[in-house]
């Protein structure tokens, strides 16, 4: 199939075609980036749920639940688990893979996990061009799931419009981890296994933390107690994810921060576009095999290299003024 067909697929609501795209990006195949840019013109609703937090946390089982909601509501859902311990991406024991059957059958629900391999900044690059494809598929809801490992959850924030911080009492160690960076990027924070008798005293603990914080667009991050296994505290997280969304939508500066966000979008993609084009075009350029030469013959240091080969590319128009 061509590009311009899955493009138009996806536009229709083709799954087989969502799905093959989804490949494409997954294996980094060249032809990404023309494939996504056939999807630009595609303007759609999709409120883009990030859950992030350690594996086990129960993000698997939340999301479960909160897709039987959603469909209950008569909206549709994509998911994204760039978890690698997901059970949506096998490794789930049996019970698990059960409970996601009864979605996968669903036509409201498309569900894809992606590996965790790559090359440069692998799983985050791969989420985040999936994540576009999905909402051009204009689902009303797309949740990427994802563990929690650190800078992927910048990422995801950054990516998704509500960003759910999932965390488990009983660990010990829970609020250093807690305090090492995570109350940055929570719109809701979810304790899950509310059934442990440590989760009223961890959850208070880190309600406190949260209100010595500076309050992100005027919304206050609540805290809230799930039991994901049986349901418990579902509703309310998904009563929260609309409070948000109608918080967010209502702001007066939202057109700013929409165009703020799509200028930052453009020059992520900018930036990859750039580094793919030269990574094809530089070792055949006569320009580059010299400086290459100078380089290691110690003529030169790559900092010069590195300024005539960007002065060349960049041209006049492209150069910092002396
Ligand atoms: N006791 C208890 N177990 C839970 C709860 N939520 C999830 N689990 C279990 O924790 C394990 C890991 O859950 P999973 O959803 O796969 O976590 P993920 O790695 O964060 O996606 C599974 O065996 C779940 O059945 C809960 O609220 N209470
Ligand atoms: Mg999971």
């Amino acid at each position: 199939m061509k590009f311009g067909e899955l493009v138009s697929g996806i536009k229709k609501g083709d799954r087989l075609a969502l799905g093959k795209a989804l490949s494409i990006i997954e294996n980094e195949d060249p032809g990404s980036l023309e494939l996504l840019a056939g999807t630009g013109d595609i303007k759609t609703s999709t409120w883009t749920v990030g859950i992030t937090g350690p594996p086990g946390s129960g993000k698997s089982t939340l999301l479960d639940k909160l897709i039987k909601l959603i469909r209950d509501d008569g909206k549709s859902i994509g998911v994204l688990a760039v978890d690698p311990t997901s059970p949506f991406s096998g490794g789930a024991i049996l019970g698990d893979r059960i409970r996601m059957q009864r979605h996968t059958t669903d036509n409201g629900v498309f569900i894809r996990s992606m590996a965790s391999r790559g090359s440069r900044g692998g799983l985050a690059l791969h989420s985040r061009e999936a994540a576009c494809l999905m909402r051009a598929f204009g689902f009303d809801y797309l949740f990427i799931e994802t563990v929690g490992t650190g800078q992927l959850e910048l990422d995801v924030m950054s990516a998704s419009d509500t960003c759910i911080v999932l965390q488990t009492p009983g660990s010990g160690d829970d609020i250093q981890m807690i305090k090492a960076g995570i109350l940055e990027i929570g719109d809701i924070y979810v304790v899950n296994r509310a059934d442990h008798e440590c989760a009223v005293e961890f959850a208070s603990a880190l309600s406190n933390d949260l209100e010595s914080r500076p309050l992100r667009d005027g919304w206050s991050p609540p805290v809230m107690l799930t039991v994901a296994i049986d349901g418990t505290g579902v509703p309310a997280v998904l009563h929260a994810i609309e409070e948000h969304k109608k918080h967010m939508l209502s702001l007066p500066d939202r057109k700013e921060k929409e165009e703020k966000k799509l200028e930052e979008e453009l020059l992520r993609i900018m930036m990859m576009t750039i580094e793919s084009r030269l990574k094809k075009v530089l070792p055949g350029r006569s320009e580059y095999r010299a400086v290459m030469e100078k380089l290691a013959s110690c003529e030169i240091d790559p900092y010069s290299a590195s300024k005539i080969l960007t002065n060349l590319i960049l041209k006049e128009d492209f150069n910092e003024p002396a």
